[in-house]
């Protein structure tokens, strides 16, 4: 991986890593780390927002290591790491793709960031060399097909939309006729803030993937939960709602950058099995990174030299 890449991970995660490291801190002189310190560093972790389950898991393996090989203030930190990246059940790679464009929704909660990581993920196919729909199925307001088409216009990409109040589904079925038509490589729909209790809203989302399976086998490809890391463990019951109704197949972790509840994505992706694919760490059309789950570890627990 990139060092940029590391670099940009590791500082989205400054916050969050911020209590943990100051517990890592604290114990580093230390010849036994106790029981103490291991309560310290448990309550941390639930500041870093990683969930009560998921907490007392990764707190379990460090017990054991402290119990079976001792463990000193040293090791603390190789400890945490191990146990962190031994709750990481792996994840398989985005599913593979047959004839025709690569379709991906992108959906959640009000706010958490989709159009903009609708925007970043067109920007990245650009560079990749793909050629891109982006389809506004956020007809609530003209204000979101006005933002889509803003981005659409920065990353380089054309949009398809309709006016404002039309049927979400009917915008899929016409950007995908027109992307079947012209050959295109993907397809990113950018959909509506909807509540995940909502189930008439949630419904909908069922609706927009039946059509765009009519229209391109396989279809949608990828349904993308926005979770806005900022919500911390609200953001597992989001995970779960949307799952239920919408079969997602991947989370992308946004605001990374400035919030000290960066451990949702463990959460998540530990209780869900649902993987992390991507995180945004700012507001700019190349502020979103694959989720890469060593660097992740590595920027919660810091390394010796950068603490
Ligand atoms: N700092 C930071 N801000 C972000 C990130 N992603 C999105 N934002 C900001 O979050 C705000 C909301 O982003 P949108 O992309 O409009 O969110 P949305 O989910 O489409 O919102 P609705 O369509 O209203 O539901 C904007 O001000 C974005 O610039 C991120 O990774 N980091
Ligand atoms: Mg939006």
């Amino acid at each position: 991986m990139a060092f940029s890449h590391f670099k940009k991970l590791f500082q989205g995660l400054t916050r969050t890593r911020e209590g943990l490291a100051a517990t890592l801190q604290s114990v580093l002189g230390s010849k036994a780390v106790d029981e103490d310190a291991i309560e310290e560093l448990e309550a941390s972790l639930l500041q870093a927002d990683l969930g009560p389950a998921l907490a007392s898991e990764v707190i379990g393996r460090v017990r054991e290591r402290a119990r079976k090989d001792g463990l000193d203030g040293e090791g603390l930190r190789g400890a945490v790491r191990e146990a962190l990246r031994a709750a990481f059940p792996p994840a398989g790679g985005p599913p593979a793709v047959g004839a025709g464009p690569r379709v991906s929704l992108v959906v959640g909660v009000n706010g958490g960031g989709k159009t903009t990581t609708v925007a970043k993920l067109a920007a990245r196919e650009r560079l990749a060399g793909r050629s891109v729909i982006l389809v506004a199925a956020d007809t609530f307001r003209a204000a979101a097909i006005d933002q889509l088409a803003t981005w659409a216009g920065r990353a380089g990409v054309e949009l398809v939309k309709q006016r404002e109040g039309a049927d979400p589904s009917a915008v899929v079925f016409d950007a995908l006729r027109a992307a079947r038509q012209r050959k295109i490589d993907t397809v990113l729909v950018d959909t509506a803030g909807r509540l995940h209790t909502k189930s008439n809203l949630m419904a909908e989302l069922g609706k927009m993937s039946r059509v765009a399976a009519r229209e391109v086998p396989g279809a949608p490809h990828d349904v993308l939960l926005v979770v806005d890391a900022t919500t911390g463990q609200n953001g597992l019951s989001q995970a779960q709602e949307f799952t239920r109704a919408a079969g997602i197949t991947g989370v992308v972790l946004t605001k990374l950058d400035g919030t000290a509840k960066g451990g949702v994505a463990l959460a998540i992706h530990r209780q869900l099995g649902v993987p992390i694919r991507y995180v945004g760490v700012g507001e700019g059309l190349d502020d979103l990174l694959d989720f890469d789950p060593d660097a992740y570890v590595d920027g919660l627990v810091g390394s010796a030299e950068t603490a």
